[in-house]
């Protein structure tokens, strides 16, 4: 098998054709393997054999095209069609469960389908983000199905997909790579075959640690938002700013605190710490009380926003309240778990109107100008490069009242003649 992938002769499956299986798929295509990529969504699959890609992301029109053109990459929704391979990698999503709980469905139809078709020798691969212990469980769930026998008759990974959006290509190139093998000669192979193109650092381990490293990177970066966002309710108690604060803490050569906000959004850190904490025996607290301070904060919006209202004696359901920004983060067009709808979902009942403005997601608003005309409050909930620097004087004239607030800090100076509100601003 080694020698098939160096020559590249090994046959390749990528299972589920997302934002992280299409890249896989083209980057392993452009190495020089014959890759099949399997997905059941038949109009995703239309589309990519076209040679025209279903997500967004810099330069991935330009390589599809090459990958499918060249013939080495094509899609399909049927299983026949990924019989006998040597390779089978699989991104499908672990999505969260209304409950929190993780819902392993579509990871575990992926093995599934994995197992239906792979044969004695083959290597299967999650890089799927998964709860602790997940990899060696989908061996076993093989074991049953195929009647193989993990580490021998076949080989098993997990490879965690560690890439930014809006970066991917840049990122799977160059990121290090952390391969956990459920044996070392899985590992091994593993490491062979993502050598084909990851320029970056490759380090072999076990799959349960590498499961756990790639929950804790994303825990890591929660819990500290989390603390960033508790100094912002301190220094509102204290009153003073806490971004100066932030700032001043930061030339300590050893600190490095993190961003207070509107809240924490995305696919990957509302989930990965649940998913961390799912398959372990007792509670853990850090972690949880992490999420429950991260989640609360669009509530904490609310409150900045209606002492803003109470401070111009409107009640707030005569209010109408604008807000700026729906994507999950600045300059970009993904409203997965956005704090934004958490926000309008706390507020909704309370006002008169909620009206919403993004340039880069369809809100209620196509402009600005057009949003803020005789509302009442405007909210910053993304940190949008077209919302800093705004001339608010000029922008406050289409409004009834005056009211901002700034769950971003895209906002220095408060606007003059505007009763403003910031999350970790102190008084105002
Ligand atoms: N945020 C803050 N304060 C901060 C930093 C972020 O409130 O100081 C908010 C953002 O506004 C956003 C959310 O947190 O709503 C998440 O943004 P992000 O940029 O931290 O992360 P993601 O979800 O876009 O990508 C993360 C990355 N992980 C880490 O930086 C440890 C990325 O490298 C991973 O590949 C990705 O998760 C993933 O797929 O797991």
């Amino acid at each position: 098998m080694r020698e098939r992938i160096e020559k590249r002769e090994a046959e390749i499956a990528v299972i589920g054709l997302g934002y992280i299986g299409l890249p896989t798929a083209i980057m392993f295509a452009d190495a020089g393997f014959n890759v099949v990529g399997y997905e059941i969504r038949k109009d995703v699959v239309a589309k990519i054999n076209r040679g025209n890609s279903h997500i967004v992301e810099p330069e991935i029109d330009y390589l599809l095209k090459n990958a499918v053109e060249s013939g080495k990459l094509r899609a399909t929704s049927n299983p026949g069609d990924i019989k006998d391979k040597d390779i089978y990698i699989i991104c499908v999503q672990t999505p969260l469960r209304q409950d929190k709980t993780p819902n392993l469905e579509y990871l575990e139809d992926a093995v599934r389908t994995v197992a239906g078709a792979m044969k004695k020798g083959s290597l299967v691969i999650i890089e799927s983000t998964v709860p602790p212990m997940t990899t060696s469980r989908m061996a076993e769930l093989i074991e049953k199905l195929r009647g193989f026998k993990a580490g021998r008759d076949f080989y098993m990974v997990h490879a965690p997909e560690r890439v930014m959006p809006g970066r991917i290509f840049k990122e799977l190139v160059y990121n290090s790579r952390i391969l956990g093998g459920i044996t070392e000669e899985s590992a091994e192979l593993a490491e062979v075959l993502y050598r084909s193109f990851v320029k970056g650092q490759i380090f072999r381990t076990n799959s349960t640690t590498s499961e756990m490293v790639k929950l804790m990177e994303n825990t890591f970066r929660d819990v500290n938002i989390a603390l960033a966002n508790e100094f912002a309710f301190l220094a509102h108690q204290y009153g003073i700013d806490v971004f100066r604060a932030i700032e001043l803490a930061n030339t300590h050569p050893r600190v490095r605190i993190h961003t207070p906000g509107i809240g924490v959004g995305g696919h990957c850190l509302p989930k990965d710490p649940y998913l961390l904490l799912s398959s372990a025996r007792e509670d853990f607290g850090l972690i949880q009380k992490a999420r429950e301070i991260n989640e609360d904060m669009p509530l904490m919006a609310k409150d900045l926003l209606f002492d803003a209202l109470k401070a111009i004696n409107l009640p707030p359901e005569e209010a109408v309240i604008v807000v700026l920004g729906l994507a999950y983060k600045g300059n970009s067009d993904d409203t997965r778990n956005s704090p934004a709808y958490a926000f309008i979902e706390a507020i909704r009942d309370d006002v008169a109107e909620v009206r919403s403005y993004d340039p880069y997601v369809e809100g209620s608003h196509r402009s600005l100008e057009e949003a803020l005309k005789d509302a009442d409050a405007a909210v910053i909930a993304t940190d949008h490069t077209e919302f800093r620097g705004l001339s608010w004087e000029e922008l406050g004239k289409l409004m009834r009242n005056k009211v901002l607030v700034d769950g971003r800090h895209l906002i220095d100076e408060p606007p003059k003649g505007f009763v403003f509100r910031g999350i970790g601003r102190g008084e105002y």
